[in-house]
C-alpha cells in the first residue's frame, strides 16, 4: 500500500494508473510511468486489478520500480460464472469492471493522502472514469496500441451502426479514417463476432473512450503519419490525441540474466540471429509449431527462439498466466530438432528479457505476433520484421507495417491457414540474407532515428507528453 508522503511528495502531483491485466498492457504504462516520475517530478500509484495471484513476471517489473512509483493489487475478483470459452477481451473488461469499488476505495484513500490529479486506464478502463469523477480528477487514456487501432476504436461505433453484417463477411475494404482499406478479416479478434460478449465489452469501451479528458498514444508521427495526422485533425472531434510514443524499456537490465541468452548473443555474428517471439501470451498450434521448427531448421540462419507449449485451441493460451509454464520442456518439437540446430540455434522456454536481446548487435530480425510493444521495441532498435499475428488486434499491426510502413515480411498460408516450413526458410533467408531484408533494414534504421527524436529532449512526443503534463498540473 502507498505510504503517507512526506511533505515534498504531498506537493507533488500524483496520478493513479491503472493497467488491465497482462504485460502487454502494464509494461508501456510502466514507461509512462518511469517517465513522468523521472522528467516531471509526478508521484504515481499503478492499481493492478487481478484475478488470482499476480504473475512472477508482472511482480518483478513492478518491484523494480524507483520509489516514486508505488503499487497496490486489487482484491482478485471471481468470474467462475463465466462461460468457460469467454474470450480474453471479455475476461479483462469483467476484471476491471468488477473491481471498481475496490478502485473506489484505494482512490479514495489516496486522495485523502497526496495531490491526486488523475486517473490513466487503458482501453479497457473505461469504466473507472465514473470514478474518477466522483473524485473530481481527470481521466485519460494511454492506448498500448497504434494509432491506426485508435482510429478503428474511435471509428467503430459508426460501422456498428451502418453494417449490418459480421465485418469478416464484407467484400469491400474497412476504410478506418487515415489508414489503408483493410479487409473486414483482418480486423481485431473481438469484432470478429458481433453476436460474442467481447463485441459488446469492445463497443461499450470504444463509445466510452470519448469521454476521456483526453488520449495518449505509444506511437510517433512518421511511423503512423497520416493515421495520427487524421486524428488530430478531425477523427476524435474535440477530443485531443497526443502521440507520446514510443515509450518502450530501453535500460540495460539489472537483473541476472538466468538464461545466458546474451552471453550466447555476444558469440554470434553481427546482424546474423533471428529473434522469434510471441510475446507474453501467444501460442502456436502443434502444426504451427512443427513446421516452425522445421522452417527455421531449413533456413541455415542462426535463431534464438523464446518458445511457449503449443496450444491447439487458443492462441493467446498463456496471456495472463505468463510464467506458468512448470510443464517438461521441449517435447513438443520435432524428434532430433534441437540436436541438429545446436550449433545455431538457441531454444528457451522461459520469460526472456527481450528489449536487451533487440537491442543486441547480433539481432538481424524479429519473428514476431506483432504485439504493440514487441514492434515498437524492433522500431527503436532498427530491427526489422517477419509478421506473424495470431490474435487481438495483431492482423492489423502485421497489415500496417507490411503493406504501409513496410518494415516487415509477412510468410503466406497455406489454404489451411498454415504457414509451411518452405515458406517460413524462403521469408527468414530473405529477412537475414537477403535484398529484400535489406531494404526493410533501411527503412528500420530511418525509423529508429525518427523514434530517437520524437523522445528526445525537443521531440514531438516529449512535447506531446509535456502538454498533458501541463494539464494535469494546472489541476492542483
Ligand atoms: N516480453 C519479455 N519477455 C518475454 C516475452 C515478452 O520481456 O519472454 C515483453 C516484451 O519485451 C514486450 C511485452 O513483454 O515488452 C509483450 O508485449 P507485446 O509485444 O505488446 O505483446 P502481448 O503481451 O501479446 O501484448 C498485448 C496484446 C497485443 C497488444 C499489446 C498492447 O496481445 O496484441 O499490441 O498487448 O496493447
Amino acid at each position: 500500500m502507498a505510504q503517507p508522503r512526506t511533505q515534498t511528495q504531498e506537493k507533488s502531483p500524483h496520478l493513479a494508473i491503472l493497467p488491465s491485466p497482462g504485460m502487454g498492457h502494464l509494461i508501456p504504462l510502466v514507461e509512462l510511468a518511469k517517465r513522468l516520475v523521472g522528467y516531471h517530478r509526478f508521484t504515481l500509484t499503478i492499481v493492478v486489478p487481478t484475478d488470482g495471484p499476480p504473475a512472477k513476471a508482472m511482480k518483478s517489473v513492478l518491484e523494480g520500480l524507483p520509489a516514486a512509483i508505488d503499487h497496490v493489487f486489487l482484491p482478485p475478483v471471481n468470474f467462475d460464472e463465466l462461460p468457460e470459452d469467454s474470450k480474453p477481451e471479455t475476461l479483462i473488461a469483467v476484471t476491471i469492471f468488477r473491481s471498481l469499488p475496490a478502485l473506489r476505495h484505494a482512490l479514495t484513500s489516496l486522495a485523502s493522502r497526496v495531490s491526486l490529479v488523475g486517473l490513466v486506464v487503458d482501453i479497457f478502463g473505461t469504466d473507472a472514469f465514473d470514478v474518477a469523477r466522483e473524485l473530481h480528477i481527470s481521466s485519460f487514456v494511454f492506448i498500448a496500441s497504434s494509432a491506426m487501432s485508435l482510429s478503428l476504436t474511435l471509428y467503430l461505433p459508426e460501422l456498428h451502426e451502418t453494417t449490418s453484417c459480421e465485418y469478416w463477411e464484407l467484400t469491400d475494404p474497412v476504410k478506418i479514417p487515415g489508414c489503408l482499406p483493410i479487409s473486414g478479416k483482418e480486423l481485431l479478434d473481438p469484432v470478429q463476432d458481433r453476436s460474442n460478449d467481447a463485441y459488446e465489452w469492445t463497443l461499450h469501451n470504444a463509445k466510452r473512450c470519448r469521454l476521456a479528458d483526453g488520449i495518449m498514444i505509444n506511437s510517433f508521427n512518421e511511423l503512423e503519419p497520416t493515421a495520427i495526422w487524421s486524428l488530430q485533425e478531425k477523427g476524435a472531434g474535440k477530443l485531443r490525441v497526443y502521440p507520446v510514443g514510443p515509450l518502450v524499456n530501453v535500460e540495460p537490465s539489472t537483473k541476472v540474466d538466468e538464461s545466458n541468452c546474451l552471453t550466447w548473443l555476444d558469440g554470434q555474428a553481427h546482424g546474423s540471429v533471428l529473434f522469434v517471439s510471441f510475446g507474453s501470451g501467444g501460442a502456436l498450434s502443434s502444426h504451427e509449431m512443427y513446421e516452425l521448427a522445421l522452417g527455421l531448421e531449413k533456413s541455415r540462419q542462426r535463431f534464438l527462439w523464446a518458445v511457449r507449449r503449443p496450444n491447439d485451441k487458443t492462441a493467446n493460451a498463456t496471456y495472463s498466466r505468463v510464467d506458468n509454464q512448470n510443464d517438461s520442456p521441449f517435447d513438443f518439437l520435432p524428434d532430433g530438432f534441437l540436436d541438429r540446430t545446436r550449433d545455431r540455434g538457441l531454444v528457451l522456454y522461459s520469460w526472456v528479457p527481450q528489449a536487451q536481446i533487440l537491442s543486441h548487435g547480433s539481432i538481424g530480425g524479429f519473428l514476431t505476433h506483432c504485439g504493440w510493444n514487441s514492434t515498437l521495441e524492433s522500431v527503436v532498435n532498427g530491427v526489422p520484421l517477419i509478421a506473424w499475428p495470431l490474435y487481438a488486434e495483431q492482423k492489423m499491426n502485421a497489415f500496417m507495417l507490411t503493406e504501409d510502413t513496410k518494415a516487415a515480411l509477412r510468410p503466406k498460408a497455406n489454404e489451411n491457414d498454415i504457414v509451411e516450413r518452405e515458406e517460413i526458410a524462403r521469408v527468414v533467408k530473405a529477412l537475414i540474407d537477403g535484398e529484400e531484408g535489406q531494404k526493410l533494414r533501411n527503412r528500420m534504421k530511418d525509423l529508429k532515428k525518427a523514434a530517437l527524436e520524437a523522445v528526445s529532449e525537443d521531440g514531438a512526443s516529449t512535447k506531446a507528453l509535456a502538454e498533458v503534463v501541463y494539464k494535469w498540473k494546472s489541476l492542483i
